[in-house]
């Protein structure tokens, strides 16, 4: 019998379907059980995101704020100066984040601003913080010149099942954002790759989007799980709020086929209860973004935040507990 604990790349899609299918207490003891031989479950990671360009997107993704092909209200902004970057990353760090991403409204990186970006990845890894960048597409020598500056993981999001994928966007497939993982492995840097769940899909899709992402090469060293925020305007804004249990329950199966990576509690956290998110630990999240604001929306105040995992019993995740 293999070791439920050790990471498989070798999934079939039946068997993350018949995790999905399985008794709740059953699935939540699982999880929890794989979480443990790998983490200390007491410890959560803590992120703080910041948008260092906002708005007027090329893409189409159907649940995004920062589309320019809906009108969602957003003022659309340019990329912020270094300096400005580093300035946030120390408030997030002296309020207590231990990790820092960089998000931008781009469909691909332009060379032209590589330099900005690299200083102000840079910066902030000079401060000590976990690095992490989200900046759409990017080539093989520009994934080489951000880990050059410094970036320690890249997220590049696969949402939902492939299948289920052209409902949500249009302008880019699967197979591109497969590209650009694949760029960012073979310039060392660790993988940051999730989905959203709550855009209307099926258990299905859940399912077929953590097949996805169990059977990389290699898992993805961070997981974000994103709850859908709806945003008026957007195509998927009047989604159908998703059973807070199947929200759960897509944790727990991700975290039992991606064993050794970080599972994010990631967007949405605001709406969910404290039960709710005890639950989401219990079932092997192991990271939050921190701090009041996501990207584009709101996000639980860091006192709120300390005050549950005081609550909990919880603490903040140790350096080496990381690598
Ligand atoms: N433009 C880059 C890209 O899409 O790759 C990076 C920024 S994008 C906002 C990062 C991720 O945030 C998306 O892949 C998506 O998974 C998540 N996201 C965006 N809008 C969201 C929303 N309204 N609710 C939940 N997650 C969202
Ligand atoms: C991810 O998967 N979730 C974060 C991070 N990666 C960049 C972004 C969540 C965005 C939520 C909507 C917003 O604030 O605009
Ligand atoms: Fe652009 Fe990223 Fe929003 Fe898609 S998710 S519209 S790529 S900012």
């Amino acid at each position: 019998m293999t070791d439920p604990a050790q990471p498989r790349s070798d999934w079939t899609r039946a068997e993350v379907q018949g995790l999905f299918d399985l008794a709740f207490p059953e699935l939540i003891f699982r999880a929890a059980s794989v979480h443990r031989a790998h983490f200390d479950p007491a410890e959560v990671q803590l992120s703080q995101l910041l948008s260092v360009k906002t708005g007027g997107c090329a893409e189409d993704c159907g649940y995004c704020s920062q589309s320019a092909h809906f009108d969602t209200g957003l003022a659309a902004s340019r990329l912020m100066a270094p300096e400005a970057v580093v300035a946030e990353a120390r408030r997030a760090k002296d309020a207590g984040a231990q990790r820092f991403c960089m998000g931008a409204a781009w469909r691909d990186i332009k060379d032209r601003d590589l330099p900005k970006l690299e200083a102000m990845i840079a910066g902030v890894k000079a401060l000590g913080l976990e690095t992490c960048a989200t900046l759409g597409m990017l080539t093989e020598p520009q994934a080489q010149a951000l880990k050059a500056a410094g970036l320690d993981y890249y997220n590049h999001n696969l949402d939902t099942s492939p299948e289920d994928y052209a409902r949500v966007v249009t302008t880019r497939t699967y197979g591109d954002r497969l590209e650009t993982l694949d760029f960012v492995r073979e310039a060392g840097m660790a993988v940051c790759c999730g989905g959203i769940v709550g855009m209307g899909e099926g258990r299905g899709d859940r399912a077929g989007l953590l097949h996805a992402l169990a059977t990389l090469p290699v898992h993805p060293e961070s997981v974000p799980i994103n709850a859908l925020v709806p945003i008026p305007g957007t195509p998927l804004g009047d989604s159908p709020p998703l059973d807070p249990l199947e929200f759960v329950r897509t944790l727990a199966v991700a975290r039992i086929v991606m064993p050794r990576s970080v599972v994010r509690l990631s967007a949405g956290r605001e709406t969910m209860s404290r039960e709710l998110q005890a639950l989401a630990f219990l079932a092997g999240a192991n990271s939050i973004f921190v701090g009041g604001r996501l990207l584009t929306t709101s996000n639980p105040e860091m006192d709120e935040d300390a005050a549950l995992l005081a609550d909990l019993g919880m603490k903040p995740m140790t350096m080496e507990a990381r690598l």
